[in-house]
């Protein structure tokens, strides 16, 4: 936790400034941005090292033993849950496939979206991604943690107690309860309580949020421990993170894990991978000029990205495949017209064509990675 001492004055001095897009270079730890109108807005937060997992002892189901794990860079994280109005926004862009989650009459607006599978969060971020011309991702697993604990080793970020001062949830048992400061049965409008040291809201409660990683059992092998994602990309079930407004409340620790099916939503008469208390937070790749670090790919001397290229080469290859045998399966359908005998094959192969586009993101993203660290760690 040494990180803390320098990094905590840094957030205090920089808590709340916001900076427009065209500004965002060099983007301080605490710096609030948005990269447009209808964008969530991102706050920058710090590299460092945490202990990840159960870090206070007690009987919490699936929650890692605890060990090291160290984000080398600088990263980007929504600072509220995504809002049904950021998700209106994808769709009358044209976006989100023109799904339109159902609000249950809790309202839309400003309160976060719901009923989204992994699969639907995939199609908001691949929309805000070619919309900014930016990297916009899920968290990994490590990084929801390491976000949500913004330097504590405490259950919950203010400390080791739940509390109606902090967070929206329910009677613990599983059912949204209203009681205090927490004035909602179902979901809150975010930010309705206060933020966490990294200036992030609701991170524990109101809504659980997808993370990039598949779902592994503790007892499943090692961790990553350098905020990577825990593979494979593509897999039945996707670890979902901070528990909900209505869920039981060992979910709702920053250490707590949880998982939900993801077995591809293709037409929205499946609902199985959807779900009210599920909804989606955001991560945005820094790119180098915002961290002050100009990169001219000529001074990268081949050998050091010559492996992370080839992967990227094969999956370019991959992803242009897995959308030919699907343009070659809609057969000229509009995706609204398909006929239901078609659906499920294409239900099937849309999911691999999403699975190809996340393999190629996170490569280009695990590139940028390589290419920072040797920047930092070479020789004058
Ligand atoms: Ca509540
Ligand atoms: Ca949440």
């Amino acid at each position: 936790m040494q990180f803390l001492s320098k990094i905590i004055p840094v957030l205090m001095a920089f808590a709340g400034v916001w900076v427009a897009p065209a500004m965002a270079q060099a983007m301080t730890p605490g710096t609030v941005f948005s990269d447009c109108d209808d964008c969530p807005e991102m706050v920058v937060i710090p590299s460092g090292s945490f202990r990840m997992g159960n870090t206070v002892g007690g009987e919490h189901i699936d929650e890692f033993d605890g060990h090291e794990v160290t984000i080398a860079n600088n990263f980007a994280v929504s600072r509220y849950e995504v809002t049904f109005a950021e998700w209106d926004a994808c769709v009358a862009d044209g976006g989100c496939r023109g799904y339109s989650p159902s609000d249950y009459d809790w309202g839309r607006g400003n309160r976060p979206v719901i009923n989204v599978s992994w699969e639907d969060a995939y199609r908001y971020i691949d929309w805000l991604s070619t919309k900014t011309g930016q990297t916009y991702r899920f968290l990994s697993e490590s990084e929801w943690e390491y976000a949500a604990r913004a330097g504590t080793s405490t259950a919950y970020p203010w400390g080791d107690t739940e509390s109606r001062e902090h967070m929206n949830f329910g009677n613990g048992s599983g059912v949204g309860l209203a009681q205090g400061s927490d004035q909602w049965f179902n979901t809150s409008p975010v930010g309705s309580f206060p933020p966490n040291a990294f200036g992030l809201y609701d991170m524990n409660g109101n809504v659980s949020e997808w993370v990039q990683d598949c779902w592994h059992d503790t007892s499943q092998g090692t961790p990553p421990n350098d905020g990577s994602e825990w593979g494979p990309w593509e897999c039945p079930w996707r670890v979902t993170r901070g528990g909900s407004w209505g869920s039981h409340l060992e979910f709702t620790r920053s250490s707590a894990r949880n998982r939900w099916s993801n077995d591809g939503v293709y037409f929205s008469d499946d609902w199985s991978d959807r779900d009210n208390e599920m909804g989606i937070r955001l991560a945005r790749t820094l790119k180098s000029d915002e961290q002050a670090a100009e990169i001219d790919d000529d001074e990268i001397p081949p050998e050091v990205t010559s492996g992370i290229d080839a992967q990227i080469a094969a999956a370019e290859a991959e992803l242009q495949r897995a959308q030919s045998v699907l343009d070659d399966a809609r057969g000229g359908y509009a995706p609204d017209e398909v006929p239901p005998g078609l659906r499920h094959q294409l239900r099937g192969l849309e999911h691999q064509v999403l699975a190809a586009q996340n393999s190629l993101d996170l490569a280009k993203q695990e590139r940028s990675a390589i290419v920072e660290s040797y920047l930092r760690d070479k020789p004058e």
